[in-house]
């Protein structure tokens, strides 16, 4: 178990992010809930994580699952009451196991009551918590799209004003520039921590101090100011872990977030590897570009080491399933999602595991109206209409659809992959009968044990989080290797990313070096197979 008295203790954890309705349902509802969650937390234990990150189960109308909220202090009824939670945050502990709460402070849902004030009248206190503009219907006060489609302006007859919403029309954006707004969110997160909650996670916070007038939206000028005060007032424990989610982020960002003085944040959690196969925006499918994905990873790995911290992500209830991404989620599922584990886990930074991740769930393809995602939804109707022909939306919703991460948990062979005894709110993968937690328990090759025997190692080893990155053979398009370096020790990571026997020699200065870990069971020199990757470690400087 971690020491979590010790300073900086989430560098060293390894955490794993729970999407609450798909997780597991205890009362045949076909929701997951928190009781749910409480009966897996012997597996969590067992996969050896420190921490959840468990996204929203606030109150909410469930317009974005959750990201819309209408009561920061209750819990959604489907997934169970305060006492649940309650009991949770206890159990967890008692196994080593930190929550983290998702907050939301961008925006609420529109049925929070702030806004329900708001919508009262100009003259109401709670009408400058929200954005808004005078106008006329038919012109919006500018041209800003919403990121889920349409306009991001949003008219109110009654008031003769425009509401800002940078996402959904039912997710009104918060007005940061009112002090009282900002106490009362303080309020709100002092409330979680005295209840035992060790962290969060900051939705969106790149957003925050916007200006729509200057059509500025992420990275607003005001923008640290905010996140400091934040990380004044409402995150004075030293323990407390913080996750700032920015999908804006560069380098040079991430430093502000993450600054080891500890004035903003704990770590940065950005995307930018996210986009190494993109040609444009999340839509624009372009084949992966390997070359791109390791000269971003090093000018992260290089720009924070010292200066910052960052977060290890593959997957998460935004993106799609790795293993069907760059990886083979067909002959070469299981080596390839051990691959890819490894790549992200030898780097330095704070790793976190997606449900189902760690048993190489897969991508799923359904017709356009069994999508639950709002973004998806909307996105289709958009590019339709923009021109593109149904097969190429089609084929980005596959590739690319939120929904491809939402499937139920796969626990087990059984009907609806032991995640519900009811019927489940949103279509299970059916390869359960194949890749469930319950085969992959049994099977010691399993990618489970794989990830458990990462996160021992990077417990094991200090270079995996103190060592410096070395990035080799940048230009390969086929093959993703790298050292970490401390005074003490030396580990090289070597990963295959295709589904082909390639020739490798050993780098210099890991002759004779030990193998910590591989996806297949015996090194055959001078060559790697398909997807194959290995860690090799030796004490000393070269
Ligand atoms: O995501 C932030 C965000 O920018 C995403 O909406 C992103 O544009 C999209 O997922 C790309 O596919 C956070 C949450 O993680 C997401 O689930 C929420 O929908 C969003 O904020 C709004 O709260």
């Amino acid at each position: 178990m971690l020491d979590k008295t010790k300073r900086g203790w989430w560098k060293s954890a390894v955490f794993y992010q729970i999407y609450p309705k798909s997780f597991q349902d205890s009362d045949g509802d076909g929701l997951g809930d928190i009781p749910g969650i409480i009966s897996r937390l012997d597996y969590l234990e067992t996969l050896g994580i420190d921490g959840i990150w468990l996204s929203p189960v606030y109150a909410s109308p469930q317009a974005d699952n959750g990201y819309d909220i209408s009561d920061y202090q209750a819990v959604w009824p489907p997934f169970g009451a305060m006492a649940d939670m309650e009991r949770l945050i206890a159990e967890a502990k008692k196994r080593g196991i930190s929550i983290i709460m998702d907050l939301v402070l961008n925006h609420s849902s529109d049925e929070h009551p702030w806004f329900r004030e708001a919508l009262k009248g100009r003259d109401n206190p709670c009408h400058d918590y929200y954005i808004w503009r005078d106008g006329t219907p038919d012109t919006p006060p500018n041209d800003l799209p919403a990121n889920f489609g349409g306009s991001a302006w949003e008219y109110v007859p009654a008031l003769g004003q425009w509401y800002y919403h940078q996402f959904a029309v039912k997710q009104p954006d918060l007005n940061w520039s009112n002090p009282r707004l900002r106490r009362a969110l303080y309020d709100m997160i002092r409330f979680w921590v005295d209840k035992g909650v060790e962290g969060f996670r900051l939705d969106v916070i790149d957003n925050i101090g916007k200006e729509p007038d200057r059509k500025i939206t992420a990275r607003g000028p005001k923008l640290h100011e905010y996140v400091r005060e934040l990380s004044r007032e409402a995150f004075r424990e030293e323990g407390l872990v913080t996750v700032g989610e920015a999908w804006s982020a560069d380098v040079e960002e991430g430093r502000l977030y993450s600054d080891p003085s500890g004035r903003e944040l704990s770590m940065v959690f950005q995307f930018e590897h996210n986009f190494a196969d993109c040609g444009g925006w999340k839509w624009d499918l372009a084949p992966l570009d390997l070359p791109k994905l390791k000269r971003c990873m090093e000018r992260w790995q290089k720009g924070l080491y010292g200066q910052g911290w960052n977060s290890l992500f593959w997957d998460n209830h935004d993106l799609p399933r790795i293993v069907s991404r760059w990886g083979d989620d067909g002959r070469y599922r299981v080596q390839s999602a051990k691959m890819l584990a490894a790549a992200l886990h030898g780097m330095q930074g704070t790793p976190y595991i997606y449900q189902g991740e760690e048993l190489g769930m897969t991508n799923i393809r359904l017709p356009i109206g069994e999508y639950e995602d709002i973004e998806t939804q909307n996105a289709y109707r958009e590019r339709l209409e923009q021109g593109y022909s149904e097969e190429d939306v089609m084929a980005s919703i596959y590739a690319r659809s939120r929904d491809n991460a939402r499937t139920p948990m796969q626990w087990s062979a059984e009907k609806n992959a032991g995640f519900t005894t009811g019927t489940p709110w949103f279509v299970v993968n059916p390869n359960y009968t194949e890749i469930n937690a319950e085969a992959a328990l049994a099977d010691p090759d399993s990618i489970f044990w794989f990830y458990r025997k990462l996160i021992a190692l990077r417990k094991e080893y200090p270079v995996f989080r103190d060592g410096d990155f070395t990035l080799l053979d940048p230009d390969s398009e086929r093959v993703f290797a790298y050292t970490r370096e401390t005074a003490d020790e030396g580990l090289l990571v070597v990963c295959n990313f295709t589904g082909e026997a390639l020739p490798y020699p050993l780098p210099a200065g890991f002759e004779g070096a030990g193998p910590l870990i591989s996806n297949y069971p015996a090194p055959e020199s001078g060559v790697l197979r398909p997807y194959e990757c290995f860690m090799l470690h030796r004490s000393g400087r070269r």
